[in-house]
């Protein structure tokens, strides 16, 4: 029947009013229980508010009063209060809607020549609730109609980066969870199962395969990795060179780290992949307050370049590469 709002069809939820009438990309955010994701999702929208929006001439709106409220209460918590999120609540205690943004950015990447509007919807599930096939099944819909994937990996669950990790002052190392390489395998065999299989039955949706807190990697890091310094983003352009370098350091870094595993099975899986490194808050939590921010705030280091990634990808955001030819046109395996 006629509402005086719009809602969707299938949940009744409000959509907001511009929802339907702009370009939408939505990026499932996937990661074992601690991965990083919540934090990452807020230190992302606070930097595509800033210094990322400032390089590409981009601005971003939460969308919606629910977005706007937890837009809020998100960026209260980590940047004034110093609070880490909570871990995210299981879909069995209430479903968790997805975070909607409008992202706008110049047309041909230069102000004045028009603007395109993308909503771009986040989708923060709780790590449990990726923890098997089983439980991934409520977040199939979801998770085909995604555009682009982001799968965050923490290092600090591999056993071999434990071992080597000096004894440091910071917080106890998490408890294991879910291996990324199994979440990997579940996630290919549920978006097969939705006709997401391509040729060679490698899953068509892009994933950006990203190592979080490698603020806790600096000691098995050489001091000029490109890992530990931000992407340059010069004249507003995304450098596919600077990914290029991060993704062979990442591959390298994990075949010493499980004999190049992971990176196996994402290349039978997964016909578009890159891979990168970030840390969102920049530092440890402090020792004696594990769920506080570092005392700085975040200090993110290449929380962006997944998103820009896939943005790029979709010709949304301009290019830069010394190497074009070589590199192609975007596409690394
Ligand atoms: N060193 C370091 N630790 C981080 C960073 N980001 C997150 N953490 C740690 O990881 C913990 C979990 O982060 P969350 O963002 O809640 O992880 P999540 O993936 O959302 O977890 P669930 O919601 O339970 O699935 C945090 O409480 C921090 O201790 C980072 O950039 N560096
Ligand atoms: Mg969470």
């Amino acid at each position: 029947m006629p509402t005086p709002v719009r809602v969707c069809r299938a949940c009744h939820s409000d959509l907001p009013s511009d929802y339907c009438d702009q370009d939408s990309r939505i990026i499932a955010l996937v990661g074992a229980k601690a991965s990083g994701k919540s934090t990452y999702v807020s230190v992302l929208v606070n930097e595509l508010n800033q210094r990322v929006g400032q390089a590409f001439h981009a601005s971003l709106a939460a969308m919606g009063q629910s977005t706007q409220q937890r837009d809020k209460e998100m960026a209260e918590d980590l940047y004034e209060r110093l609070r880490l999120p909570d871990a995210t609540r299981p879909a069995a205690l209430g479903f968790n809607d997805p975070l909607l943004y409008r992202l706008s950015l110049p047309r041909r990447g230069r102000p004045g020549s028009g603007t395109r509007h993308t909503t771009l919807v986040f989708f923060d599930a709780a790590g449990e609730d990726l923890a098997g096939a089983e439980a991934m099944d409520r977040y199939t819909r979801y998770l085909s109609a995604a555009d682009g994937i982001v799968l965050l990996v923490d290092p600090l669950q591999l056993g071999s980066v434990r071992d080597r990790l000096p004894v440091h002052d910071g917080p106890p190392l998490p408890v294991v969870e879910t291996p990324p390489q199994q979440i990997a395998a579940d996630l290919a065999a549920q978006l097969r199962a939705h006709g997401k299989g391509g040729s060679r039955g490698r899953v068509s949706t892009p994933i950006a395969v990203a190592v979080t807190k490698t603020d806790m990697l600096r000691s098995l890091l050489d001091p000029h990795s490109p890992v530990l310094r931000n992407a340059p983003h010069t004249d507003g352009r995304f450098d596919e060179d600077d990914r290029l370098a991060v993704h062979e350091e990442i591959r390298s870094l994990m075949a010493d780290w499980d004999s190049g595993a992971l990176m196996r099975q994402l290349e039978l899986d997964f016909a578009e992949l890159s891979l990168f490194g970030l840390s969102a808050l920049g530092a440890p939590p402090p020792a004696e307050a594990p769920a506080d921010a570092p005392k700085s705030g975040p200090q993110p280091v290449r929380v962006e370049d997944p998103l820009l990634w896939l943005l790029a990808r979709r010709g949304l955001l301009p290019v830069r590469s010394a190497a074009k030819g070589r590199a192609g046109k975007g596409r690394v395996k």
